[in-house]
């Protein structure tokens, strides 16, 4: 197996990312016509959804074609002609990709949704980037090489109690995922400063590492969504963990800098059966 250099997987990622948000913001100004829909009627998936992996996909191919990817519209693949197991286990690298985290705010307009790729190296995230599309904010990290936003060292938040926490969040789209999670905020938000519900898990995960937000929590969250910003947030200093001692996943994704998230896990823990 060829030696890996994460630096050198972030400089590929952000090339592509770049160009996945060009073609988006184009496909947006031409407005979104074609809109299906995938888990549930409210669960939006676009052309320029499938055009921006497609375009990830093709550029890592052409630069790592022994690499796999897992992306949220195209699934678990490698991402060039790989086929026999050696090929396709040859690199240890996998790549996460959420072309567009925020489909819904894409759709209606509003400037909330970004490309979010992550290079896992045998089963490690090691790099990642996440940019919002309409801003232009790159937020980027290297395991142990810390989180930037444009030049910018993140640290996250200095906030310790619950009571002065600003807390991200969302909600899935199925009826009753949904239902449980308003119970959870019905018992949460009483305890907290307030929530922000920005619609896109790795930017939510990309304003923790800034401090824009205090904590961020959500359930039901896919690899793509939360493996660079997770990364992200981790490089500014947050515990980004499950609960229970679980690790993050689809079960629960909860990020908050040390000195908060004990407690912010133990008001959540309870209200998570
Ligand atoms: C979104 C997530 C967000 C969640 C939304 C949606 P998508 O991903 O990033 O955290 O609350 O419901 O799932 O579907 O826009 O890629």
């Amino acid at each position: 197996m060829a030696v890996v250099e994460p630096s050198e997987l972030l400089s590929l990622a952000i090339d592509l990312v770049r160009r996945a948000a060009v073609g988006i913001s184009e496909q947006r100004e031409a407005a979104v016509t074609s809109i299906e829909t995938k888990s549930t009627p409210t669960d939006p998936v676009t052309a320029a959804d499938r055009a921006a992996e497609q375009l990830v996909v093709a550029g890592l191919a052409a630069a790592r074609p022994d690499d796999l990817v897992l992306g949220e519209e195209g699934g678990f693949r490698p991402v060039g002609t790989a086929t026999t197991p050696t090929e396709l286990h040859g690199s240890g690298v996998r790549w996460l990709l959420d072309p567009i985290d925020g489909t819904v705010n894409f759709v209606y307009g509003i400037p909330a949704y970004a490309v979010s790729l992550a290079a896992e190296v045998n089963g490690v995230v090691v790099a990642g980037v996440v940019r919002n599309v309409v801003t232009g904010e790159e937020w980027t990290a290297l395991r142990g090489g810390g989180a930037w936003r444009d030049g910018n060292r993140l640290r996250g938040s200095a906030v310790t109690s619950p009571g002065r926490a600003l807390v991200g969040t969302g909600f899935g789209y199925a009826p009753e995922r949904r239902r449980e999670q308003a119970e959870v905020l019905l018992r949460l938000l009483p305890e907290i400063r307030d929530i922000r519900r920005i619609g896109s898990a790795a930017l939510d995960l990309c304003a923790a590492a800034e401090g824009r937000i205090d904590a961020y929590y959500e359930r039901g969250l896919n690899p793509w969504d939360r493996a660079a910003g997770g990364l992200i947030a981790e490089e500014a200093g947050l515990l980004v963990t499950g609960l229970r001692g679980d690790e993050p996943g689809e079960r629960m994704t909860l990020a908050a800098p040390p000195a908060l998230h004990a407690s912010l896990h133990d008001l959540l823990e309870p209200l998570h059966a």
